[in-house]
């Protein structure tokens, strides 16, 4: 059942209310599945609470819209996914995710008058209700205690200006900027330093002859005195802080067993010869090994700083049966095949003396099955200290060998499910693997202080600089809000890293993650770029929504990623096409946010098979190729002075973003970076044509290409460029 329990007068957070219920279910554990905040698969990130009546309820807060949603529900080791019986709304248009099941029940938050309202400039008309505005990060973000940023959202296409009134000693009015619409919506923003530390502003609203005072106490015709308007005490209140190092990076990501053998004595038995194609069989692809280590990666970290990678993250390196290693055994030591405490360290050492920054990935929502704490269930079952580690389905616990689960010699298929709650959900629990992969009751205390500690040990004892999470969905928020806090206590910069595949935003409030793996970012890549499926407005729209949606902070430190171990190498999904690559990573270097490189991606690794899925990745963890005649040299090169050039202009790091030209036809997108120090603008022509482009400068004389140096004067306020097909400019103003 679906209760609407309308949306707070007063507080920060004036989101909708929205309760979830499900009465009279006998399970262990119920998750709401497919609501912002989690997933669709793994789930676990919103689980519901219950009276022991088999009653089970959860509370959000909600924007208008709507939402297709099931309640996962795990009857002692029979999973089900349950549409709401009492909602009769149900759709079958589901977000392709995977794991979304169709058809779903259907929640649509907001008032009918907002939903259906058409806006109309210049009508005299402003529909109230369509107003936002509230004081969580989303709309009010201090970026410091005297910048910030703020946003408010009004019906689309209803109102003509909107400014931000504000106190600082006395009244200022700024005017707001369109940065965003959606199907609904328009959202305003601007950027305002302050003296104040109590904050006093309101929102004028204009449309035709009508205005309208926005504040605390809602719209007023008149200007409402200023006790009613909105207050935010900037020293009070927790600022959110990114590292900087994190958003001047560029990203490396090593899959260790693949990347480098630098010691064959800790080969592991059976390592096969380097430069094989791995193997797709979904039997072996986690069991063969090519005998990449640590030690591998220190010797090859002069090939890094040559590229010019300022971070690297790796892939899990913790013991573990597998080459992926996201199914522990133990998580104080580094895997025998990678090498020891002493080589990570050596590791972390030797980077950090070269500029390079390390991060790992930590593994904390679920534990290989070889975990003590689960052998210790095993042994002792219900007596066992660690009984509430895990998520136990029914007793025994067995482990998988008794029902012939035996890797890589043999397993059934479908298997039987594990008897405790698995990483795979709902959806894979016939899966063999679902045995390996033991989800952690992470809100257990014991178990939670022990992963804790877990993240704080290789902080401390081998000087990492933060942490990759993986599948947060599988973990309710509360968990990552105060594993944040232990994290940065203990190294205020570490980079906490989330891997979110879908829109991230309930995990980037400030309170948990820096930043996320920018899966969606890679989509619209992929999209424009690779495919050529969309045009040069819908890239721009979408990635003007990552903007919007995402804090600046984290948006300048974003993982922009165009490939990675879970999915395709980009140069297959361009078909080997070079030219496609290239303008790629011409835009992935000039753009908002951290690049990351996929390892082996500049030098133009690639597989035969386009589309890669869960069955075959390690089609895409191929060996990497350390024969120089091997390499794409001219990839590589360009990576080389793209970085270079990336890392020469802070504007292109960490300046603004304007986009300039969006034409469809010609398939032409340029855009202005801009900070204190210089202003840059970015060229891409993505067509299979030449073309000449006419750029409108209003500031500037000459403007030199850094990939050139060619020279180019401003006639007429008019910049004009000659741009060969699927090439770029990033013209330097003088
Ligand atoms: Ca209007
Ligand atoms: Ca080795």
């Amino acid at each position: 059942m679906i209760r609407i329990l309308g949306r707070p007068e007063k507080g920060k957070d004036r989101r909708i209310r929205v309760e979830f219920s499900l009465k009279g279910v006998k399970a262990k554990t119920v998750y709401l599945v497919g609501m912002p905040g989690s997933s669709w698969w793994p789930s676990g990130s919103l689980p519901m609470q219950h009276d022991g009546k088999g009653n089970w309820k959860i509370t959000l807060s909600l924007m208008e819209g709507e939402y297709p949603y099931v309640f996962e529900v795990n009857e002692y080791g029979t999973y089900k996914r349950l549409l709401d019986p009492d909602n009769p709304l149900t759709t079958t248009q589901v977000p392709r995710h995977l794991g979304a099941p169709s058809p779903c029940s259907l929640l649509i938050v907001g008032d009918e008058e907002v939903l259906e309202a058409k806006g109309k400039l210049n009508d005299g008309k402003i529909c109230v209700k369509a107003i936002y505005h509230d004081q969580t990060i989303a709309y009010f973000n201090p970026l410091s205690r005297n910048e910030i940023i703020v946003k408010i959202r009004t019906l689309k296409n209803d109102v003509s200006d909107v400014n931000l009134v504000y106190f600082d000693g006395h009244e200022y009015s700024v005017k707001m900027e369109k940065i965003f619409s959606d199907e609904r919506f328009d959202y305003y923003q601007t950027r305002i330093n302050v003296s104040t530390s109590l904050l006093r502003y309101l929102f004028r609203l204009r449309d035709g002859s009508k205005t309208l005072y926005y504040c605390e106490k809602g719209a007023k015709e008149n200007k409402p005195n200023e006790k009613e308007y909105f207050v935010y005490d900037l020293e009070k209140e927790e600022i959110f802080q990114v590292p900087d190092w994190a958003k001047n990076a560029v990203f490396y990501q090593i899959f260790p067993d693949r990347f480098c053998n630098g010691d064959k004595s800790n080969d592991p038995p059976g390592t096969k010869k380097w430069g094989m194609e791995p193997t797709s069989s979904p039997l072996l692809t986690q069991y063969e090994f090519f005998g990449g280590d640590l030690k591998g990666i220190i010797e090859k970290l002069l090939y890094l700083k040559e590229l010019g990678v300022t971070a690297i993250y790796l892939t899990p390196i913790f013991e573990s049966p597998t080459n992926h290693k996201y199914d522990t055994t133990d998580y104080y030591e580094v895997d025998r095949h990678f090498g020891d405490l002493n080589t990570l360290k050596e590791l972390v050492k030797e980077a950090h003396e070269s500029g390079i920054r390390i991060i790992l990935d930590g593994v904390f929502h679920c534990s290989g099955d070889e975990f003590f704490a689960l052998e210790d269930i095993r042994r002792d079952q219900q007596n066992s200290k660690y009984v509430n580690w895990y998520i136990i389905n029914n007793f025994p616990v067995i482990g998988k060998s008794q029902v012939g689960v035996n890797p890589p010699h043999s397993v059934p298929t479908p298997s039987p499910p594990p008897p405790y709650e698995s990483y795979l959900g709902a959806l894979s629990m016939s899966h063999w693997f679902a045995w390996c992969l033991a989800k952690f009751d992470v809100m257990n205390p014991e178990t939670k202080e022990y992963l804790m500690k877990v993240a704080e040990h290789w902080i401390k004892e081998a000087g990492i600089d933060g942490w990759r999470i993986d599948s947060p969905h599988a973990v309710p928020h509360s968990f990552w809000k105060e594993l944040r806090k232990r994290i940065k206590k203990v190294k205020p910069d570490a980079y906490i890293l989330g891997e979110v595949w879908v829109n991230a935003s309930p995990w980037l409030e400030g309170d948990e993650f820096d930043a996320v793996m920018n899966y969606r970012f890679r989509e619209a890549v992929i999209d424009f770029f690779a495919k050529n499926s969309i045009d040069v407005e819908t890239l721009d729209a979408r990635l003007a929504e990552l903007r919007m949606q995402y804090p600046l902070q984290a948006n300048e430190a974003m993982y922009n990623l165009i490939g990675s171990h879970d999915t395709s190498r980009y140069l297959a999904l361009c078909k080997g096409d070079l030219d496609k690559m290239k303008i790629t990573v011409l835009f992935q270097m000039t753009y908002l946010g951290a690049p990351a490189i996929y390892y082996g991606d500049e030098i133009g690794m690639t597989h035969a098979h386009i589309e890669i899925g869960l069955e075959n990745l390690g089609r895409a963890r191929g060996t990497m190729i350390w024969k120089k005649e091997k390499h794409n040299r001219e990839l590589f090169d360009f990576y080389k002075k793209l970085i270079g050039i990336r890392q020469n202009f802070s504007a292109l790091r960490t300046g603004s973003f304007h986009a300039l030209i969006k034409d469809n036809i010609r398939k032409i997108y340029a855009y202005e970076r801009k900070d204190k120090e210089n202003t840059i603008i970015v060229v891409l022509n993505n067509d299979s044509f030449d073309h000449e482009v006419e750029i409108p400068i209003k500031d500037g004389k000459v403007f030199k290409d850094l990939l050139n140096a060619a020279e180019y004067s401003v006639k007429d306020e008019k910049l004009r460029i000659p741009i060969r097909k699927r090439w770029g400019a990033i013209l330097l103003k003088h």
